[in-house]
């Protein structure tokens, strides 16, 4: 799908690119804790620069099915301060939030992209804010709320219905004054999804890469991977994390979202060599 001509903030997508997870919070799913305090996550951030990471993904608010909510006051304060030294540093950084005002203190910090789990709705000041930025942005479909949104998830046609919502989102920032160059879009796996609705989505990947975005992919460590297998906890979910990233790339994901940045790149390394550029 990728072509050598295509970019997204500035990265040419001839190849899958890299986005490495820093979740500067208690309670993530898979590494709640981890990276809490600045200088940890800071660390966590060079350490997957030097693993190959294109993008690093900051976060301050977990999106697990089932958490809390975090103020702003929290979640900026969790996040500037990592953002700020990984941008110093050169990294390509994005602002994983839902909130205006992150997004802002961020971008001012040296963010330079905007990842949004409820595409620029979860806020009415977002798609203004974003547009204003003039920073790409990653819209995601999600459907219900962190809190809920594994209760009861349901859909007539999970593929049409998640790119129709993409399409209109889309068509929503363009109209904002977001060019569509710096517009990516992702199915959101987990978010609202139950086990079969992720797979549906996983495998007719190609039809949201015809509407024209770059399409990432956040597969890691999802719990779908344990529910194939044998109810493997987070932690121990690389080796499905990594079959669905492969599978996703012949499809059409341009940039996978990944906790495990160095063995995702040995992976694409070697399945490039043998298959070829998709
Ligand atoms: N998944 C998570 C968070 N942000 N953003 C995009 N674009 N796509 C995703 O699939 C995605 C995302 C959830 O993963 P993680 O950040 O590791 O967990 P938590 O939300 O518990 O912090």
């Amino acid at each position: 799908m990728a072509s050598t001509l295509r970019t997204f903030a500035g990265l040419a997508l001839d190849r899958p690119l890299l986005m490495g997870v820093i979740n500067v919070t208690p309670d993530s799913f898979s590494d709640g804790g981890d990276a809490l305090r600045a200088e940890d996550a800071i660390a966590r951030g060079r350490a997957l620069v030097d693993a190959g990471a294109d993008i690093l993904d900051v976060g301050g608010e977990s999106t697990r099915p089932g958490a809390e909510p975090v103020s702003a006051e929290d979640e900026t304060a969790r996040v500037l301060p990592v953002v700020a030294a990984l941008s110093q540093m050169g990294a390509r950084v994005s602002i994983d939030t839902r909130r205006a005002r992150v997004m802002a203190a961020a971008v001012a910090a040296g963010a330079r992209i905007i990842n949004d789990v409820t595409a620029l709705t979860g806020d009415p000041e977002s798609l203004g804010l974003a547009a204003k930025a003039g920073v790409p942005v990653i819209l995601m479909h999600m459907q219900g709320e962190p809190g809920t949104m594994q209760a009861n998830p349901r859909y007539n046609d999970v593929v049409a219905e998640v790119r129709d919502y993409l399409a209109a989102r889309i068509e929503a920032c363009a109209a904002a004054g977001i060019a569509r160059d710096r517009i990516a879009i992702d199915p959101g796996i987990g978010f609202g999804k139950t086990v079969e609705h992720n797979l549906s989505l996983l495998k007719h990947l190609d039809r949201l890469a015809d509407l024209g975005c770059p399409v990432v992919l956040g597969v890691s460590r999802k719990s779908f991977i344990g529910k194939l297998s044998r109810g493997e906890p987070p932690w121990a979910r690389l080796a499905g994390s990594l079959a669905a990233a492969l599978a996703s790339v012949t499809r059409g994901a341009c940039i996978l979202r990944v906790h495990d940045v160095a063995e995702t790149g040995q992976a694409l390394a070697v399945w490039r060599a043998i298959e070829g550029t998709p």
